[in-house]
């Protein structure tokens, strides 16, 4: 995609994200409203395969592009935008690693978004230490019987597909396999929809298996290749993670600026106050900062260069960290106001709150990047 287009179609993101799901953004947070509809509008416009291939509906794009479409999704809602994100991923793992029957099966309805998907990796005892996960699937003819439990999964109960981690061999990473569940498979349930800080527009519920019988056919990859699957899965939603905590503080930093024209004290606008504009310059520079990391992590995916672990992990560390505090600064200069639902700014800082949690957090993200520095 050259450059025109691309911003062209960042541009239609915008103009959509701006009209569908920007001014319902504060009720659907305060309803805990999962907008399936919307998102089949979104689907519309391509968003649900952004980096999928075009032959089974995707959109065939690079990360770089990813990461601005994500951008400019979060700022209308971060949640949903982040949502959009786990979506692709579990798309993407699918397009990548499932043989083309199974592409072709699955995927369509997962590029139009008519159908949802979920990706199911943490545990009640498994989250940052991923490979110790329990959940097993035991091979029976030509079916695996899954049991087990996913904890936090996110549109979990609403997808029609789960794209699940479980057990078929050894302890540790090169004993786990990834299956294609369907949402309507004998033997699978849900827990209750968690109550959460932030992330309210989306369903958060575990995934409970009691012996769910899944064809071998439906096992994307190798057994023994699912550890792997997953974690390359997780390197672009990491960055989609990131560039939803870009948009989301983007937005909040304008919202200050305009905020702090407008409003009057000690005589004068508070635009006019030095120490404001000070803390602003640092935030307007941590969003520049953020946005070249993450192209630059962006690009290192796209290349496969060697170090895109690496860099995949820092950029999701800084990005997530440095926009947290933007968006919370932004709540600050807004004073009392700040703290009230109805100006949306609240909303993003406990949205953006929970991307230092997920997809690895962000203490794990120092051990990757560490690791790379003491195995070099
Ligand atoms: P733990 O692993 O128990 O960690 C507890 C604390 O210890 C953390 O601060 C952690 O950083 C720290 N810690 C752990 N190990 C180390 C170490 N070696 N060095 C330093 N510090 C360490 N998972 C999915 O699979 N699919 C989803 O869709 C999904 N959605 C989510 C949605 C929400 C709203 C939330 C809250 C979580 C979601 N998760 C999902 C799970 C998420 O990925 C995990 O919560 C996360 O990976 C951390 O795991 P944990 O909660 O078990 O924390
Ligand atoms: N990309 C590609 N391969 C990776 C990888 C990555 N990011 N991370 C690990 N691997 C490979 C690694 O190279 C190794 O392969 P090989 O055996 O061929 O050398 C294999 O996977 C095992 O890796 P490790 O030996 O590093 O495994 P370890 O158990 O020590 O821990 C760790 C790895 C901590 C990095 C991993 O468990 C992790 O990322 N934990 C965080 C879990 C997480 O991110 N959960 C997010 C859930 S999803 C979510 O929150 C949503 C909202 C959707």
């Amino acid at each position: 995609m050259d450059p025109e287009e691309l911003e062209a179609m960042v541009g239609a993101v915008r103009d959509f994200a701006q009209g569908e799901f920007a001014p319902n953004a504060v009720q659907w947070d305060q309803d805990k409203h999962f907008p399936v509809d919307a998102l089949s509008r979104a689907g519309d416009l391509g968003l649900g395969g952004i980096y999928t291939r075009e032959d089974v509906g995707g959109s065939g794009l690079n990360r770089a592009a990813a990461v601005r479409i994500f951008e400019e999704l979060a700022k209308a809602d971060t949640a949903l935008a982040a949502y959009i994100s786990i979506h692709n991923m579990a798309t993407w793992m699918i397009d990548s690693f499932a043989d083309d029957e199974q592409r072709q099966r699955w995927i369509p309805s997962l590029t139009s978004m008519d159908v949802l998907a979920s990706y199911c990796l943490t545990e009640p005892d498994a989250g940052s230490d991923a490979a110790a996960l329990r959940t097993t699937a035991r091979l029976d003819g030509d079916h695996y019987v899954l049991d087990g439990v996913k904890q936090f999964i996110s549109g979990a109960g609403a997808s029609g597909v789960y794209v699940v981690m479980a057990r078929t061999g050894e302890a540790g990473p090169k004993g786990i396999s990834t299956f294609i569940v369907p949402g309507d498979a004998e033997g699978l349930s849900f827990g209750a929809n968690e109550r959460k800080m932030g992330w309210n527009t989306q369903p958060t519920r575990q995934v409970i298996m009691d012996k769910v019988r899944v064809p071998v056919a439906q096992r994307i990859g190798a057994e023994g290749q699912g550890f792997s699957i997953a974690m390359k899965g997780l390197n672009g939603g990491r960055l989609n993670i990131a560039a939803c905590s870009l948009g989301g503080a983007q937005w909040a930093y304008e919202q200050a600026i305009a905020y702090l024209k407008s409003r009057e004290a000690f005589g004068q606008p508070l635009i006019n106050q030095q120490a404001l504009v000070f803390q602003l310059a640092d935030m307007g520079t941590d969003l520049e900062a953020s946005r070249l990391l993450l192209h630059r992590a962006a690009d290192a995916l796209d290349a496969g260069e060697k170090d895109l672990v690496r860099l995949c992990a820092m950029a999701k560390k800084f990005v997530t960290d440095a926009c947290f505090e933007v968006a919370n600064r932004a709540l600050q200069m807004h004073g009392g106001y700040g703290y009230l639902s109805e100006y949306g700014v609240e909303k993003v800082v406990r949205d953006l709150r929970v991307h230092q949690i997920l997809e690895g957090t962000n203490e794990i993200m120092r051990v990757i990047v560490g690791r790379s520095i003491v195995e070099a």
